[in-house]
Order: C-alpha cells, then structure tokens, then sequence
C-alpha cells in the first residue's frame, strides 16, 4: 500500500493512474455502450490496447507545466474533458447509432436543440459507473492519500512521454493496417475509426476529414457538372405512358410514416391487426402499393428521406446529414420549386417539431416550399404535447390541427406531413391508443413500437376520413411512405429485428445474417388516388425512386433534371437498390461489399450465402452492381458536397430565392393571398362558400375531448396568429 501511495504522489505515477483510469471507461463504454462489432482476436486486442496511444498524448501535455500545483490542474482537466467527451459520445450513440462527428457539432447542433427531454430518455442508471472515478479520484485528493507532487519536472521528460504516445500511435495504425488495409482512406463506417484508433482519434480524424471536403467544394469547376449530366441522361428512365400524368393537376399529399417499416403491414399482435387502416388502404383497389420497397437513409434519417424525396439525391456517407451540413447554403432543384414552376402548385409541410431541427426552417426555404408550419404554428399549452414530447406533437394533434392550415392553401398543393409519435422513446401513454395490447417481449422498446404503430395507424385513418368527408380525396394523390427502421438496436447493441425475428416470428437466431437485417430494410410506399388502377406491385425499388415517379404521375417530365433514381413504373426502371453503406438489394440477390476480396452474396430466395469461387458469372455480377452502387453514390455525394447544382440550370428553371419565403405570419400571407385571387381563390375554405372545413375533423384525441365545438377557422386562425 505504501509503496503504491508512494508512486501516487510523483508526477508520472499520477498520471499513470489517470490514464488508467480513463483506459478502463473506455473500455466500458466500447463493450457496453457502443457496438462495434468485432469480429477477431487481433480486433478485441487492438480494441483493448487503442485508448493508451490517445490518452498518453492527451495527459504528456500536462506534464508540459513545470510547476507542479499547475500540471496538476492540467491533468484533472485533461481528465475530466475527455470524461465528459466519453459520456457525451454514449448518449450520442444511444440516439443515433453514432459517434460525436465535426458536424455533429458544429451542424447538429440544432438537431440536438430539439432533442431535449428525448436524450435525457436515454440515460441510464448504470450511467453512474461513468462518473465514479471522478468521485473516487476527489476522495483521494480531500484525505490527502494522493498529494500534488510539486518538484520540477523536467522538459526532457515530458517531449519523451509525447514520443512515447507517438510511437503507441503509430503502432495501433500499423496493427490496424495490418487487419484492415486503408483504414483512413476508405471508411465505409465509422466505428470502425473506433474499432481501431479509438474513440479519442475519431473526432481529429473526422474534422480533418471536413475540413478536406470544404477545401473540395470550394474548388470544384462547371465542367464536372458535365460529368454528372451525362451519367444522369444515361441513366434516365422514361416516364409509362399509362401513368405519365395521371395525377395531372391534383393536389399532392405526402404523409412521413415516422419509423414505420413494412413488417407491420397485415401484422396481427395477440390477434389484433396492429394497423388496420393502412391494411386496409395497402390493399385498396385506388392504391398502388410496393412490397420490394426499401429504405436508403444514412444517419441523416428522416432528412435523408427528405432529401431523397424532395431532390432525388441521397443523403451523405455516414456521420451527416445534406440538411444540416449543406442544405442551408446549397442550390436545390427540388419537388416544392419544380412542382410551383411547371404546374402551378403552392406547397407546404406540416411538422410538431421545432423548425430549427434537422435546419428544415433554412433548408426547406432552399427548395422553394412556400410554407412550413412548425411547432409553433399548433396548440402546444397541454403538457403532454408540450414538454414530453420533443420531437414534436403527437399524430393524431398535429393532422387535426393542421386543417385549419391546409384548407386555407390554394390548388393545388404540394403538402408534406411529417409524423413523429412511431419514433423510438416517443413518450406515450396507453390511454392514447384505446389501451391496443402490445407484445410483451424483453425489449420494451419493441413492444412500444406496435403501440405507436397502431396510433400512428389511427391518427392516418382520422385524417383520411376528413379527406374524404371534405371532398379533398376525390382531387388528390396521397403518397404515404415509412422513412426508415424503426427497430434498430437494444441498449446492449443487438439487433433488435433479430429479437423480433426470433420472439415474435420464431427465426432460428443461429441463421440470421446480414441478409435478414437488409430484409428489414422494407418500408411501405403506396400511391392513392381515386381512379388509380391499384395493385400490390413486386417491383424492386427505394427511396431514391420517388421523386421521379411522384413527377411522373403529375405530368412533369424530368430528364432534364438531376434525379438519381428511376421512376418505379417505367419500363426502364432500375431494379438494383442501394443503401447508403454501399451494401444492395437485387430481385434475386443481396450484395455485402468486402474490405478486401470478394464481396458476399445472399440468395434472397433462401437467404443462403452463395460461395462465389463456384460462379464467377455471379461473382463478375456483384462487382459490377456494387461498382454500380458506388458510382451512383459517388455522383450522389459530388453533387451535394461540391454544391454542383449551382452551375447547372434545367433549361426553363427559375433557381430559387430563398429570401422569398418566409415562415413567420403564414396565416397573414394565406389570407393576403385569398384575398389578391378574390373569386378565383381555389383553397377549400373558398371553394366552401368561405366556411370553415374542420368541424369535419372527427378525432378521438384525448388531449382533444374537452367539449371542442366546431372550430371556425378565422376567428381561431386570429388567435393563433404568431
Ligand atoms: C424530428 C423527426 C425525427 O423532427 O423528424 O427525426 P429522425 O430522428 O427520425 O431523423
Ligand atoms: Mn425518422
């Protein structure tokens, strides 16, 4: 004991004690909170041993103050940065699936400004385990069993901790070198970054990383916008002439099916569909409904699914986001500002969310939307809209409040509604959903999700009884889709469609594989639209497709426009699906790409891996689609990251001038506008006899019950003016 007190109280062996320490919770945070799936011995070594390298470089700085009271402050706040640095990486990770990237910081920022009471839901008790050390530390400090050792130290000494930090640096590069060839140059993921450097090298790394790509942009030239039209007219897929304008002139209604994935589409839970009316409107003979469709955001999430829908471009590689790392400054060509200028529609999104989140209030004013009615367009004064809630309100209060909006908007419109309550640790009472029994499997987070599930089912049916009730269905196209998974992993890492697979559907859990995550990668798209020759259509397809397939229906033609998918009822529609980790989805086959060697193929038929030396025709094929996938990306990511749209305007496009809109006293500008078109007013509340249409909202929100009467717009718009 004396002996260990004594090495305590010199400099050095202080330090060493903090390292130690800081080794240990990182350790802890890589095997309980973040999963990294490793996959060898050399892995779990590299893993053990990558934090040393960092924290001596971090802690050999201290040692740089002679005098010794000062280094010691300098160390305990070297340690205590790097705590909170550590802790605030695994709620990071716990919310999105991710590490604290350049961005992350300097962008979401205003993601994180909405999340509020929702990241708080993710800490943990045993979170205490990642603040004990500094209490231990203090006590040993407060009963002097550690004292400041405040003989000079000398400068030699500390250059060579520096070196030694190097030198276990370079070595951890080297091993990981050793096991993964081109670590830095080509990351398909960030954990990996983890898996090998360490959580400490992963934010240098990835700053040094931004900080190449603005270099990038700001030297990009026209002429590799050249490039980029000519892969697009290549891989341009003409408009079926049986749909091409079928929805010529209707309003466009897009409803966000938060989190909602296509396994709950005809699923009974203790024999009660748990989504009856999208059953129902899946099978319904006016829908066109996909069940090969499939998600391809990256960690943007929901505004990767934005992006793609409204731009027909993909989201960024992983750690990012088109909306908050560019889409404030960028040039769009996106469906509001095409849809305005080609056939005269007036557009507008409806969310329960803070405006800043995601930057949509900037980024939506960049693809021309005329209106957004965020959070503070709806009654937020019930607490249990108000301040549980952050990622907005819930269903079922923003689609009846939103009427009041949109029947003020003139036809026809482009209208987004973006629903939120199917959203991982949505706060929810059972109350809310008529009591609807769950499943009760380990995972309560799974069990919620078919609560919300079946709300969010209800919310869509109570709006589509207004629909129809006001006449709104009969002029309309309804486009409903799931954004992304919403099962992702538990708080140990596992898969959770893995728990689901084998609790609720009875998979054997030693056959699961990467091809059954991607088979999860299912979310709903259907069409609906009165008149429409409906069916269940088998077509491979994603995100990406939609844009120019919802063009195509209203009449536009898009080959002038830089839309990376196809539409998905051309003839010449491409049936190869890419996910943003570069990984794909044939009719026949799942592609994994490999660091090094040949990539791995599943035959979805059986969900068997193929062995690729017997079929090198396969073999050839898969590299080609993944060669295929990358490129597609590749162009994807020079368009967004170079801002190349600002040398290209289709010919008859006006670009967009985001000053012209404003989402302050929207009501002021609808009125001002009925009032300018008179008689020509086209808005339902005009085409009512300039009556209101929201008593036709019939909702069984229980926020809502307290003797509501009728509401006339005018006088409750007046109110609610901002
Ligand atoms: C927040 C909502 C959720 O406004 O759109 O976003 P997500 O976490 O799914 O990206
Ligand atoms: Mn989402």
């Amino acid at each position: 004991m004396k002996k260990i007190k004594s090495v305590l109280n010199t400099r050095l062996g202080f330090m060493t004690f903090l390292i130690l320490c800081l080794w240990l919770k990182t350790i802890v945070t890589y095997y309980l909170d973040f999963s990294l799936g490793i996959e060898n011995f050399l892995q779990h070594f590299l893993l053990i041993v990558n934090p040393f390298a960092t924290l001596v470089l971090l802690m050999s700085v201290a040692l740089y103050f002679n005098r010794g009271i000062l280094s010691y402050i300098a160390m305990g706040i070297i340690y205590i940065a790097d705590s909170i640095f550590i802790y605030s990486n695994v709620l990071y990770f716990r919310s999105f699936s991710d590490f604290i990237s350049f961005n992350s910081i300097t962008g979401v920022g205003k993601v994180a400004k909405g999340l509020g009471t929702t990241t708080l839901g993710v800490v943990q008790a045993r979170d205490a385990i990642y603040l004990i050390d500094i209490v231990i530390i203090a006590l040993l400090f407060i009963f002097h069993f550690i004292k400041v050792d405040r003989r000079p130290f000398r400068k030699l000494n500390a250059v060579a901790t520096t070196c030694l930090g190097l030198m276990l640096f370079s070595a951890d590069l080297a091993g990981s070198e050793a096991n993964r060839p081109q670590l830095l140059g080509r990351t398909f993921d960030h954990s990996y970054i983890v898996k090998y450097l360490g959580i400490n090298a992963f934010l240098p790394y990835d700053s040094i990383r931004s900080a190449q790509n603005d270099q990038v942009r700001s030297t990009a030239t026209e002429s590799e916008m050249d490039k980029v039209l000519d892969y697009v007219h290549q891989n341009y897929a003409a408009p079926n002439p049986t749909y091409f304008g079928k929805a010529n002139g209707k309003n466009i209604i897009i409803i966000h099916l938060e989190s909602f994935e296509q396994f709950l589409i005809g699923l009974k839970v203790n024999g009660q569909e748990v989504t009856p009316f999208l059953n129902k409107l899946y099978h319904d003979k006016n829908t066109i409904a996909y069940d090969n469709f499939f998600n391809e955001v990256g960690s943007g999430r929901t505004s990767d699914a934005e992006t793609m829908l409204e731009s027909g471009l993909f989201g960024l590689p992983a750690g990012t986001s088109v909306f908050t790392k560019l889409g404030t400054s960028n040039t769009f060509q996106a469906a509001p500002a095409i849809l305005a200028q080609k056939k005269g529609y007036t557009s507008a999104v409806f969310h329960g969310n803070v405006g800043s989140f995601w930057d949509r209030n900037s980024v939506y004013k960049n693809m021309g939307y005329n209106y957004f009615f965020d959070k503070s367009y709806y009654d937020t004064k019930n607490p249990d809209t108000a301040s549980l809630n952050t990622y907005g309100i819930k269903d079922k209060l923003l689609l009846s409040e939103s009427a009041k909006y949109l029947e003020q908007m003139q036809q026809p419109f482009y209208t987004k509604f973006l629903t939120v309550t199917n959203h991982v640790r949505y706060q929810f009472a059972d109350e809310d959903n008529d009591n609807f029994k769950s499943t009760d499997l380990d995972d309560d987070e799974i069990n919620q999700y078919f609560k919300t599930a079946h709300y969010l089912d209800k919310s869509v049916e109570e709006f589509f009884n207004y629909l129809n009730d006001t006449g709104l269905s009969k002029n309309s196209m309804i486009v409903l889709y799931g954004d992304h998974y919403g099962l992702d992993k538990n708080s140990k890492g596992d898969s959770q469609h893995k728990e689901l697979a084998t609790g609720l559907f009875g998979q054997d859990p030693d056959t699961w594989s990467k091809f059954n995550e991607t088979q999860y990668q299912r979310v709903p798209f259907m069409i609906h639209m009165n008149g429409l020759k409906g069916g269940i259509k088998h077509t491979y397809g994603g995100e990406i497709d939609v844009l120019p397939t919802v063009l195509h229906l209203a009449g536009v033609n898009t080959s002038q426009y830089v839309q990376l998918g196809t539409d998905l009822l051309s003839k010449q529609h491409s049936s190869v699906v890419a996910f943003r980790n570069k990984s794909l989805i044939t009719p026949k086959y799942t592609v994994y790409p490999n660091d090094s060697g040949s990539p791995t193929v599943y035959e979805n038929k059986t969900g068997q891996e193929i062995p690729l030396k017997d079929n090198p025709r396969l073999a050839m094929q898969a590299d080609k689609w993944l060669e295929d996938v990358s490129l597609k990306l590749k162009v994807s990511d020079n368009v967004n990251n170079k801002n190349l749209l600002r040398f290209y305007t289709p010919t008859g496009f006006i670009p967009v001038n985001p000053t012209n809109y404003s989402y302050q006293n929207q009501v002021q500008q609808l009125v001002k506008r009925r009032d300018e078109l008179g008689v020509k007013s086209t808005s339902i509340y005009s085409r009512n006899g300039n009556k209101s249409t929201t008593n036709l909202y019939n909702t069984d929100a229980l926020q809502l019950q307290d003797d509501r009467s009728p509401i006339d717009s005018w006088s409750y718009l007046g109110k609610k003016e901002k």
